[in-house]
């Protein structure tokens, strides 16, 4: 509890562009939470570092992150909106959880072995423990509630495990966090393959539609989802990826699928796309907007970088402190 109020932490790694997806599954999440919690959103640099990096592109994509966090709609008065690696007590608060964590409760982790796959000549220990210093993310804070899309669920469970852990041999040290997820859009899926979530770090361009995609460009992405041969407007698994669109247009509208197949009742799918476009773009548009005002007001973003870390770094050292001195580190001497 912060000031009364329960805490609320998520992140969002600055690798790649931001698609549909992550706004869906989690930015438009936090910005309905934003009012009920103290909330921490950190850009997780330190976890981009897991894959190798080009540092003038991590930086620059890390500020443009941030600011994209200000552009949805965060106000960074109210929430605490911060780089990972401005605060030393993620990497302190990991390397302890690090030796509470089994290697056999790593070794389960989807994301780690479908990353694995995919970077096969650099696994690194870094990318081995990614679930550890995300555990250290949230309990650093005493979070209560972390909002993300269903492909973070094995990871929160890590983190709750741990968490008990600690809390079974030490007392009452950690909160155990409960993931927030959202009721649509919590999976959006490939524009090309309905089978696979729509990734930023996806090769095909087309199968995500990118945040500051261009009207014409969404236009032509959703024209060209992929979908079946059925031809029948229905929410249902089997035309997953007429599932997806129905998702979308639902998540940008309010409503909900079963809304969205009323509204399309004896439609094709030739009415339901460019309508699918429209509704992205009205939620991308302003977006868009907002973050092309504050990429020009530097001193502006450089002055929220600034103070929310010293506001991060205050709550994350109350809690460094607790558990060092519980784990029978030395205490400082002032
Ligand atoms: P990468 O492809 O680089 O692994 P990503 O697109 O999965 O990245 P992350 O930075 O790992 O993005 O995730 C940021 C947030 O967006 C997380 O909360 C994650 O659950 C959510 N998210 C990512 N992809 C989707 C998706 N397709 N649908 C819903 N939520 C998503
Ligand atoms: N692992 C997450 C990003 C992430 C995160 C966090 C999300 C890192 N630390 C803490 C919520 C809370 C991802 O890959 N999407």
């Amino acid at each position: 509890m912060i000031d009364g109020k329960k805490v609320l932490f998520s992140g969002m790694q600055a690798t790649g562009n931001l698609t549909l997806g992550n706004y869906l599954g989690a930015l438009k999440n936090w910005l309905t939470l934003s009012d009920e919690y103290e909330c921490f959103y950190s850009v997780v640099d330190m976890h981009s570092i897991t894959v190798r990096q080009d540092p003038a592109e991590l930086r620059k994509r890390a500020r443009n992150l941030l600011t994209l966090y200000i552009a949805a709609g965060l106000d960074p008065k109210k929430n605490c909106i911060y780089y990972q690696s401005h605060v030393s007590g993620h990497a302190e608060l990991a390397w302890i959880l690090n030796c509470f964590t089994y290697m056999g409760e790593l070794n389960r982790m989807t994301q780690f072995k479908d990353k694995a796959a995919k970077h096969a000549d650099n696994i690194n220990a870094g990318l081995f423990t990614y679930p550890v210093l995300m555990a250290a993310d949230i309990l650093l804070y005493q979070a209560d509630v972390v909002p993300v899309g269903i492909d973070q669920m094995q990871h929160l469970e890590l983190t709750r495990n741990l968490a008990e852990r600690f809390n079974n041999i030490y007392g009452n040290v950690f909160t155990i966090p409960e993931a927030y997820i959202g009721k649509v859009g919590a999976k959006i899926m490939s524009l090309q393959d309905p089978s696979k979530k729509m990734s930023k770090s996806d090769e095909n361009p087309n199968g995500s539609i990118y945040l500051m995609d261009d009207p014409d460009t969404i236009l032509r992405k959703c024209k060209r989802a992929v979908t079946d041969s059925e031809g029948c407007i229905r929410y249902c698994d089997e035309q997953p990826g007429l599932k997806n669109l129905i998702d979308i247009y639902s998540a940008c509208t309010g409503k909900t699928p079963q809304e969205t197949v009323q509204e399309f009742d004896g439609k094709g799918y030739g009415e339901l796309k460019p309508a699918v476009a429209e509704a992205v773009i009205g939620v991308l548009k302003p977006l868009q907007e907002e973050y092309a005002r504050l990429s020009k007001d530097k001193a502006y973003i450089d002055s929220v970088i600034k103070e929310n870390a010293e506001k991060a770094n205050y709550y994350a050292t109350k809690t460094l402190r607790k558990v060092q001195r519980k784990v029978g580190f030395p205490d400082r001497i002032r």
